[in-house]
């Protein structure tokens, strides 16, 4: 009886246990998803073209290459492979040197077209036979090329007559990790660190393998292991070691390790008196160091430093600047092919100039001063990753540096990884900038990308949204804002609009009822979330420290510019913060044809108004309305959004498994209290200077501001 009975109660478990982690796959899964393709029709047409696998030569890269895609093949078509039968059909996988004479020929053009790791898939008909080759110069290249394919079959696209030449637009495709040693992130909202430092070098986490696995997926070919306020230790023996086995994991996925170099690193694993970049003996430390570092890791990518910006340090301690900083570590690197990723993100409380204007006033004068293997890395905007921001003047004003653009994939200004908020939105927005740098057309994704001024390298780096959480990044959502990342940083021109559409398929379904209104809803989330924090150009009040929630009240910072007092100068007359001719100046910054039209009030973009103007609270918006009622109606519209969010979520039940379809539902349950918490504590606090009465539509906030500016957070994530 008690044998059944645990007979029963072992079988109904082992149910159980397949169902939650089939789900909890899913989850996991990323966009590999890989989908079983269910329409009979469909899976035959595919077969027609992809009867078997064949490739021209074995390493690392292409037996991944192969199984991936024996493995996306089966997993979406089922499993017809018959390896001993000649198909008629079949797929090439190889470099380029290693194919027939007739593939070289009939494909050398195409060959001449593409760039170190760049990929052909081209269908090749002869009678009738039809083989379809992936190649390209390196092995790599034919693992983008396989990733390439089966996302043409994730996406429901036809493989029937191929002809796609594909190339990287940019060299460094990178991940920046804020991770610390102790295993927390800083600004990470997905669990901890996914560097189980304490365990490295001998327990190689499947889970690095996946992480790697679904860089190459997107093209990501960098990543930075730790944190940009970095600990000098990783420098030390003992963390190289550790270091090296993760390069080693990462490398046949075509993904570099590079890790960031703590200024003062001579000083506090060297004993050395100075971190002085002119130091002999800080010079000859750094050489040994890098010496040290290839000899464990030969393809070792080099560093990122932070430097003299918010308490790091830096050359300037010893009277240097970021060029004798830079140069001194480019040229312990060059001999190894390393480079050096010098962040421009500085700004000091003792200038007390407009911040948004001081990593341009530090840097500019630089220009053409930094030695070749030197990338200067400068944040998307002016301040700090902020829901919306114009893009940084620095862009295009250093035409003799390759400037590398830092996107902020974690979400510390945007909710977290609570709040659904598709950022490729944000990137298309920045990357499409015309800076007028060269006249019309100098976009950033142009200056990014090294185009404009033939610049041998280029790059894009994201702070990660990667932790240890199930799904990886916090929200299924947060998901696409890698992914996004990643293919724009292969192609910064590609549009939010058919990264969305990609991702969507590859993640969730091919059903067009459940593509069309989603994909929408990602497209609109941006908006979404700029109208509920921080509409018309408002920034950088958010709660301090944590940065979670709202805080325009606080004031009370000991650096000026830390406080959302600053930048919203809300008063009796009005708010904003003027950065044009009559105020900060910061408008100079810009080439002629945006400065005059941010600096004119009314040619400036309403989406801008407040980064750029003060202006009372009667001022006359575009729409008829004034700036308080427009202010408020705005923040209110933001709600609005999240609330048909939820709506359209809820229709889609049918389309998506449950563990991720509750998850997005709960998701944007707390999305909706936030925003209105946001709408309200804003437009309270915003009221004592308008002394305004709120607009008709506008809800009544359910608390007074007393309320809202008593909430703390002593624990929120990611400090
Ligand atoms: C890693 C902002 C963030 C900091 C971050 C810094 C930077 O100030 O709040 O957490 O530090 O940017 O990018 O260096």
């Amino acid at each position: 009886m008690k044998s059944i009975f645990f007979r029963k109660w072992y079988f109904w478990m082992c149910v159980l246990s397949t169902y939650f982690s089939l789900y909890a796959q899913k989850d996991y899964k990323l966009w590999l998803q890989y989908t079983p393709i269910t329409n009979p029709e469909t899976v035959a047409n595919y077969w027609e073209n992809v009867q078997n696998v064949i490739s021209t030569e074995n390493s690392e890269t292409l037996n991944i290459a192969r199984s991936e895609l024996k493995e996306g093949l089966k997993s979406m078509l089922g499993d017809h492979f018959d390896i001993s039968k000649k198909a008629d059909n079949i797929i090439v996988l190889g470099s380029f040197k290693s194919l027939n004479e007739k593939m070289k020929n009939q494909l050398k053009y195409d060959f001449d077209k593409i760039k170190k790791d760049g990929f052909i898939i081209k269908t090749l008909i002869e009678k009738d036979l039809k083989t379809t080759v992936i190649t390209a110069k390196n092995d790599i290249g034919v693992l983008y090329g396989v990733f390439n394919f089966l996302r043409l079959i994730q996406t429901n696209k036809s493989i029937e007559k191929l002809n796609i030449i594909d190339s990287p637009k940019t060299d460094i495709r990178i991940l920046n990790h804020w991770d610390n040693l102790d295993g927390t992130v800083e600004r990470g909202y997905a669990g901890s660190s996914i560097w189980n430092w304490q365990k490295l070098p001998e327990f190689i986490d499947q889970r690095y393998i996946d992480y790697a696995r679904a860089n190459a997926s997107i093209g990501i070919n960098g990543t930075v292991l730790n944190n940009v306020n970095a600990n000098a230790l990783i420098l030390t023996p003992h963390y190289i070691e550790k270091v090296a086995a993760l390069a080693d994991t990462f490398r046949s996925y075509g993904i570099k390790v590079y890790l960031t170099a703590r200024f003062s690193a001579p000083i506090e694993i060297g004993g050395l008196k100075t971190a002085d970049p002119s130091n002999p003996e800080v010079i000859k430390w750094w050489k040994e160091k890098a010496n040290e570092l290839y000899k464990a890791i030969p393809d070792f990518g080099g560093f990122v430093v932070k430097a003299n910006s918010e308490g790091q340090p830096g050359p300037q301690n010893y009277g240097k600047n970021h060029v004798d900083g830079a140069n001194m570590l480019a040229d312990v690197l060059a001999p190894h092919g390393g480079i050096v990723m010098w962040r421009a993100f500085v700004y000091s409380e003792h200038d007390a100039n407009d911040r948004a204007k001081q990593a341009y006033s530090e840097f500019v004068p630089y220009d053409g001063k930094f030695k070749e293997n030197v990338l200067v890395q400068v944040k998307n905007g002016p301040i700090d990753f902020q829901p919306r921001e114009p893009f940084h003047p620095m862009f295009g004003a250093m035409t003799k540096t390759p400037l590398m653009i830092e996107f902020q994939i974690t979400q510390e200004y945007l909710g977290f990884s609570t709040h659904l908020v598709f950022l490729p939105k944000l990137y298309e927005e920045v990357l499409q900038s015309d800076t007028f740098s060269e006249g019309k057309g100098a976009t950033v994704a142009k200056i990014v990308s090294g185009k404009i001024n033939d610049h041998v390298l280029s790059g894009m780096a994201g702070v990660a949204n990667i932790g240890s959480d199930l799904n990886w990044c916090g929200h299924p959502f947060a998901q696409a804002n890698w992914y996004g990342f990643g293919r724009l940083a292969w192609n910064p021109d590609l549009s939010a609009d058919s990264i969305a559409n990609e991702w969507l398929r590859m993640t969730f379904s091919n059903e067009e009822n459940f593509v069309k209104p989603i994909q929408k809803l990602m497209l609109q989330s941006r908006e979404t979330v700029v109208n509920y924090m921080t509409p018309l150009g408002l920034h950088h009040i958010m709660a301090t420290n944590h940065h979670y929630g709202p805080g325009p009240w606080v004031s009370n910072l000991s650096r000026p510019e830390w406080n959302p007092t600053y930048y919203h100068k809300a008063d009796a007359n009005g708010i904003g913060f003027d950065r044009s001719d009559t105020g900060s100046r910061a408008t100079a910054q810009y080439f002629p044809e945006i400065a005059k039209q941010f600096n004119d009030i009314k040619k400036c973009p309403e989406t801008y108004l407040l980064w750029f103007h003060h202006l009372p609270w009667d001022y006359e918006l575009k729409n008829g309305k004034t700036l308080w009622n427009g202010l408020a109606l705005q923040y209110q519209q933001g709600v609005n959004e999240v609330h048909d969010m939820q709506a359209t979520w809820n229709r889609m039940q049918a389309y998506v498994d449950e563990t991720r379809f509750k998850e997005v539902q709960m998701l944007l349950k707390i999305q909706y209290e936030e925003a209105k918490w946001w709408r309200d504590a804003c437009l309270l606090y915003f009221q004592q200077f308008s002394k305004k009465t709120l607009p008709d539509g506008v809800e009544k906030a359910a608390h007074n501001l007393n309320y809202y500016q008593s909430l703390q957070f002593p624990f929120a994530p990611g400090i």
